[in-house]
């Protein structure tokens, strides 16, 4: 008979929340955690590193929208997932790590005991929005209450909850409650009005949308159809507005072309971006006068000032602009137009091959899929320009942490958030070694999944930059092994091509097959 403990606390909280999925792997300390997730109704996936279980959380945040939540065991489990939790907290998904911690009384006391550590949470907490380490199971489930209601009405981050072993097993007779949403402050009525002046009475203005406007994709687009404006969007703001929108000028704001767009512009418009230089490749965005939206208070002059800046939620303050907005003068799709190629034109020229790659991937993959990338070429140069998007959320990549491994484990989440999206991977053979064994995962979950590695022998960027500062290469000239025949052995397809020009039928097979494909595209 099962009882009723601080473990069931957790899960119980969890499912209350929503929850059916979990990324994790099982160990020693976890056990009162995963004893209740079938009860629960709760999905356990078993990715093949923490690290993994982490990306895989990442991206099912990120197409899903919804919360991923990671379950590691003690010690080396969370310390796995230390990475993924970064890079959730610097490209602001919403993650909750649960791990079990030593028993209380014993924390800190260096006993030698298994999985020890010298202090999970204190580390965790340098890393995410907050880390709790929780004295009781009705502690815990509020802990887990007040992550979720944070991911919904503040910027979302990740969060940790460490449950000593003993809480886990203490009885528990409480039942989950869902609480309230922390409610999204509201903008300034007077500052949208000035803000919806100024934009109305320009000239020449321009929509930034980041990150932070993934949920106001009406609104936005809505808002610069009245405007008449153009609109450029951070890496992850990319499809915020339908990349093939007659105002849609892409994801190119590190492009010197829309930098001097901005700085051109009588108003500019950024919506839920930091502007950061992750984002902008050292250059800046600066315009005669900047209104910002943010929900975030110290978001809203960051990397560049605001003359008005409103503390809001995207959709709820698109919307209060436009209905102050009169009387616009915006340069409409005929300036996108102009723009959009002058970027596309500067993107090509270090994009190379990886431009006719992604285009060759993007033929076979239908309009509603999804590309998980990673921090290689093919990515940045490639599919960040040169692979559109229709909406938000379809494009899964982390600029800011820029986190090699991520690729594959996060394009696993994304299938299982959205598994009415077809999901392609596109990325390096550096990228993709980081994360090999997740092919494990991919192919447990049976996922028609198009894993696509282009092998350029290596660390290109790393041996480009070492080439620029004249330090002869070392360290980034890689053997690759044989990849097609690796899959096989996995259980997935495995194939090998020298022609970007296969692509587009070989990703179009694998999209149909019973298990995911792996094709290695040897570049000379
Ligand atoms: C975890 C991690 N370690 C190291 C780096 C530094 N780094 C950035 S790009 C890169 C090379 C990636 O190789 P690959 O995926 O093959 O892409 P390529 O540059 O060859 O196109 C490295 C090592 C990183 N971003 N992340
Ligand atoms: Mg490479």
């Amino acid at each position: 008979m099962t009882t009723r403990n601080g473990g069931a606390a957790v899960v119980e909280t969890l499912a209350a929340h929503g929850v059916d999925t979990v990324f994790g792997i099982p160990g020693t300390h976890n056990l009162e955690l995963y004893r209740h997730l079938a009860a629960c109704g709760i999905r356990a996936v078993t990715p093949r590193h923490e690290q993994g279980a982490g990306y895989a959380a990442e991206g099912y945040a990120r197409v899903g929208g919804r919360p991923g939540v990671v379950l590691t065991t003690s010690g080396p489990g969370l310390t796995n997932a230390m990475t993924a939790a970064a890079t959730a907290y610097a490209e602001s998904q919403p993650m909750l790590i649960l791990s079990p911690g030593a028993p209380t009384g014993t924390e800190g006391s260096d006993l030698g005991r298994l999985h020890e550590t010298k202090d999970a949470s204190g580390a965790m907490g340098r890393l995410v929005r907050w880390s709790r380490r929780v004295g009781s199971p009705e502690e815990a489930a509020d802990a887990v209450t007040e992550a979720f209601a944070a991911f919904r009405g503040t910027r979302p981050r990740p969060v940790h909850v460490e449950i000593p072993l003993d809480v886990l097993e203490r009885p528990w007779g409480g039942s989950p409650w869902v609480g309230a949403v922390t409610a999204a402050p509201e903008p300034d009525a007077a500052d949208v009005r000035r803000a919806a002046a100024l934009l109305g009475g320009a000239r020449r203005p321009l929509v930034i949308a980041g990150g932070g406007a993934v949920d106001a994709a009406a609104e936005l687009r809505a808002f610069a159809e009245a405007l008449g404006a153009p609109v450029a969007t951070t890496v992850n703001g990319k499809g915020v507005l339908d990349e093939s929108h007659p105002l849609a000028v892409g994801a190119a704001v590190r492009l010197r072309a829309l930098q001097k767009a901005a700085a051109d512009s009588d108003a500019l418009l950024v919506v839920g971006s930091e502007l950061g230089d992750a984002d902008l490749w050292e250059g800046r965005i600066t315009a005669e006068t900047v209104i910002r939206c943010d929900i975030e208070p110290g978001q809203l002059h960051k990397n560049c000032p605001a003359d008005v800046a409103l503390l809001g939620d995207a959709a709820t303050t698109l919307r209060a602009l436009l209905e102050a907005l009169v009387g616009t003068h915006g340069p409409g799709p005929a300036r996108a137009n102009e723009l959009r190629d002058a970027c596309r034109t500067e993107a090509s020229v270090d994009a190379g091959s990886y431009e006719a790659i992604n285009a060759a991937v993007r033929a076979a993959l239908p309009a509603d899929g999804v590309l998980a990338g990673d921090s290689s070429q093919v990515t940045y140069l490639g599919s960040v320009h040169f692979f559109d998007v229709p909406a938000p959320r379809r494009f899964c990549y982390t600029p800011g942490f820029a986190t090699l491994g991520y690729g594959l484990p996060a394009a696993i989440g994304a299938s299982l958030a959205r598994p009415d999206h077809p999901v392609a991977v596109l990325l390096g053979d550096g990228a993709f070694m980081f994360s090999v064994q997740e092919l494990a995962t991919a192919v447990d979950l049976r996922l028609p999944l198009p894993i696509v590695v282009v092998d350029n022998g290596g660390y290109r960027e790393i041996r480009d930059q070492q080439v620029a500062r004249s330090i002869p290469p070392v360290g980034v000239d890689l053997r690759v092994p044989g990849l097609a025949a690796l899959a096989t052995a996995f259980g997935a397809h495995g194939v090998r091509t020298t022609d970007p020009g296969a692509l587009t039928a070989l990703v179009a097979d694998a999209l149909s097959a019973d298990r995911p494909t792996l094709v290695h595209l040897e570049m000379e």
